[in-house]
Order: structure tokens, then C-alpha cells, then sequence
């Protein structure tokens, strides 16, 4: 009985793999009304049906959803309708000072079941004091809570993470010697001491950042072990997506900021993540990207820095299956990336580049966040932002959407945080607060 349950697993793992494998050439990708398109002659604000977008209602109710779908089944893949049962048992709640600021600090399971099945992640929360409904900055973390601060309330995530040496990583997991050692990219004395809050979950815990079919994290939680994936289905950013609003969802159910307003945010891969996550979810009011690169706030069509190619080579199981068709073949999607920024309008956009980034295209990064206003401006006709990439250092705002060019390299800092934070409060800033 043992040995045939392996044997079905091990043929099962074959067929699944098999057809994993197999990527549809480029020119059979696209259904076949898209197939007739040219992509060379494709902008945010001309619907696949050829009609102009000059009002709000025609980008809402054509091109918006039509580009929605269109990211699900080319790029991002598709997630299933499921809706799992979640438990949160709080595991510690305390108030604590973190470089000098005082604030709430509390440690959440949340438990998901779906059909017999189980996942669980930890959520770290951090309130200011006395402030209500703050605004709060809702972000995955690359190396899982502990690596947030020294605090011994911080669980430390079990899950596979890169090696990094200024981790002080074991192999692929965190050791005791990793606590705090991702503290810089957290400033909670800032964040906090501004007046508003952040919480967030290690992304492994919704998805580990692994090619191993899809067997654990979210996708495992909705689909099983054994589970034939189709093109158009979910990859990793689309999971990491999913885990960002679970921690909207925990953020609605408490008194303290069910009525705060929020800001998802997130650092390259989890910048795709975070950007991905604040197109499907309207409830988070401001999206913050951060060095997010290709597939991300950077432009396809520059070919500058990381493709399509290069992106898929490492990292296939990000996206969906047809998303490789288009290796090599850039400019043959019909979507760039202002269509994806512009998918946010309203709502606040923050796009940050760093100066040394290349390989994240950082003017290709502006080129997008510039192109996007041909839908913000829809809402707010005084919109008007020149063509002209800042200087090192320089921040840009316009309206809603905000921009900034952070001298140096790939990384989220106190710099940067100054930014988002000042932004956040101009912008979302309501008299409840
Ligand atoms: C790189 C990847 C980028 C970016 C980055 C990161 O290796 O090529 O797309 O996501 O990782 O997440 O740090």
C-alpha cells in the first residue's frame, strides 16, 4: 500500500512536472481575438476593442477589468475562488520602545484550514500609541519577523530563505544570531514615531520563494499536492499577493484600526508583489514600490537591465506558464508597465527607484510611473508631470502620485521611509486620525 502510494505520488510528480514544463510558443499564447492585435501599437488608453479611454467610466468599467485579466492570464497567473477558514490566536501583546519610541507591539497566528488542509502564518504588528485610527504600511519581509528587531517576541520564521551572509543565515534558514540583522530596512522609531503603524508576515509563509511545484504555502493550502496547473494559473507573486491582503483582512477586524487607512508596500520581488496586490485589492488606499524592476514598475519594451528571459531563467514558478512564451519577445506582450501603475488610480502611487539599480531599469521605472498619468490625469485634470528623470536624491509629487530617486543601490532605507511616511500622512491623512 506504501509503495504504491509512492508510486502514484512519483508518476503523478512526472505528469505534473511534464506538463509544467511545456511553454506555448509566442505566437499561440494570446486567445485568438487578442492574436489579431499588434503590440507595437498598444496604450493605456486604447481598449483591445480599439475604443479610446478619455473618461473614467470607459478606463473603469473596459479597459480596467480587460488589463486585470490580461495581467492574470499572461503574466501573474490567475488565483482559484477559494476562501479558506482563518483562526488568529494572538501570541503576545506588549508595549515596548524601540529607539526611544513607545508602541504596541503584538504577535498574531494566523491559521487557515481548506478542505482538511493547513497553513500558518505569523503577523507582526506595531501601533503608535494614543493615535486613531493610524495609517497603516502593510509589507512582507524577506527573512521573517525576527529579523525585524531583537525583540524575543518576534518569532523566527522555520521557513527556506536565501543565504546572506549579513543575516547570518544558516544554510537556507535564519539562526538565533539573525535577530535584527534586517532592522535597517524596518525603522520602526521612524514609522511609529511618525504616528502610523506597519505589519507584516514573513512571504514565505504564504509561499516559500522555491521551484517545487506548488505544493506548499497558499497554493498547497487551495490546490493540494497534486494539482495539474493550467497556463493562466497563480505563481508566487500572486500568492505573496494573496498573503498581503490576509494582513488587510486581520487589519479590518480589529477596533484599533478597522478604520485606518493603509499602504502596501514592498521591496523588489516583493515590490511586484506589493504592486500586484494593490491592483486587486482596492481596499489598500496607497501602493509603494520600491526598487520593484521588471515585472514590476519598469518597462518591458527599454531592454534594459533584467527581461523576461533573465527573469524566467531563475524564477519561473513566479509568474503563470504563459508568461514564458514571451521569452526573448519582450515587446510582443500587449501590456507595459503604465498599464499596470495605472491600474492603482486613483488611489496613491508611490514608484521609487535607486540611482545604481540597473538591473532594475530605474528610468525605465520612471518612463512607467511618467506614462501612467495618462490615467491618473482621468481623475485629476491638473495632473501634469514633465518628462524629466530626477536627479539623484530628488523626490517628486504630483497629486496622487509620487515619485523618488534614491542615490544608490538596490535597497529599502531610512531614506526611502522618510518619503513613504511623509507622503502617506499627506495623502491619506483624513480628520479621523
Ligand atoms: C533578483 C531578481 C529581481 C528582484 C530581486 C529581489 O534576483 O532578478 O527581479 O526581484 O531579485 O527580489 O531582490
Amino acid at each position: 500500500m506504501k509503495n504504491n502510494r509512492a508510486l502514484f505520488f512519483l508518476v503523478g510528480s512526472v505528469i505534473v512536472f511534464s506538463l509544467g514544463a511545456c511553454v506555448r510558443s509566442v505566437e499561440k499564447v494570446h486567445s485568438s481575438e487578442l492574436r489579431k492585435l499588434d503590440p507595437a501599437l498598444q496604450g493605456v488608453r486604447k481598449s483591445f476593442s480599439n475604443r479610446q479611454v478619455n473618461d473614467v467610466t470607459t478606463w473603469e468599467n473596459v479597459r480596467r477589468p480587460e488589463l486585470i485579466d490580461y495581467y492574470e492570464n499572461y503574466v501573474f497567473g490567475k488565483r482559484p475562488a477559494f476562501k479558506p477558514k482563518v483562526a488568529y490566536s494572538v501570541l503576545s501583546i506588549d508595549t515596548i520602545s524601540i529607539g526611544g519610541v513607545r508602541m504596541e507591539h503584538r504577535e498574531v497566528r494566523a491559521d487557515y484550514k481548506y478542505r482538511g488542509r493547513k497553513m500558518k502564518s505569523y503577523f507582526a504588528q506595531f501601533l503608535p500609541l494614543n493615535v486613531k485610527d493610524p495609517i497603516v504600511f502593510v509589507g512582507l519581509n524577506f527573512f521573517g519577523n525576527g529579523t525585524l528587531d531583537t525583540l524575543h517576541s518576534l518569532t523566527q520564521s522555520k521557513h527556506y530563505v536565501m543565504k546572506n551572509a549579513g543575516v547570518k543565515t544558516k544554510g537556507h534558514h535564519v539562526a538565533e544570531e539573525s535577530r535584527g540583522t534586517k532592522a535597517y530596512r524596518w525603522p520602526l522609531d521612524l514609522i511609529v514615531g511618525s504616528g502610523c503603524g506597519l505589519i507584516t508576515a514573513h512571504y514565505a509563509d504564504f509561499d516559500p520563494d522555491v521551484n517545487n511545484g506548488f505544493i506548499d504555502g497558499v497554493h498547497g493550502l487551495a490546490e493540494g499536492r497534486v494539482h495539474i496547473r493550467k497556463r493562466n494559473e497563480w505563481g508566487s507573486i500572486s500568492a505573496w499577493a494573496w498573503g498581503l491582503s490576509e494582513l488587510q483582512a486581520y487589519l479590518e477586524l480589529q477596533p484599533e484600526t478597522k478604520n485606518s487607512k493603509t499602504a502596501v508596500i514592498g521591496h523588489s520581488r516583493l515590490g511586484k508583489a506589493a504592486l500586484w496586490a494593490g491592483v486587486l485589492d482596492e481596499r489598500f488606499d496607497m501602493v509603494v514600490s520600491n526598487n520593484s524592476g521588471c515585472a514590476g514598475a519598469a518597462q518591458f519594451r527599454t531592454m534594459r537591465g533584467e527581461d523576461i528571459e533573465k527573469i524566467t531563467n531563475r524564477f519561473p514558478y513566479w509568474f503563470a506558464r504563459n508568461f514564458q512564451s514571451f521569452r526573448g519577445n519582450d515587446s510582443l506582450l500587449l501590456v507595459d508597465q503604465e498599464m499596470l501603475l495605472s491600474l492603482v488610480a486613483p488611489r496613491a502611487l508611490y514608484v521609487a527607484s535607486a540611482s545604481k539599480d540597473s538591473w532594475a531599469d530605474p528610468e525605465g521605472e520612471y518612463l512607467s510611473f511618467y506614462k501612467s498619468q495618462a490615467i491618473y490625469a482621468l481623475y485629476d485634470s491638473t495632473l501634469e508631470i514633465p518628462y524629466k528623470y530626477p536627479s539623484p536624491n530628488e523626490s517628486i509629487q504630483f497629486g496622487n502620485m509620487a515619485f523618488h530617486l534614491r542615490a544608490g543601490e538596490h535597497e529599502i532605507l531610512r531614506w526611502d521611509w522618510e518619503k513613504y511616511v511623509e507622503y502617506a500622512k499627506k495623502v491619506l491623512y483624513s480628520p479621523s486620525n
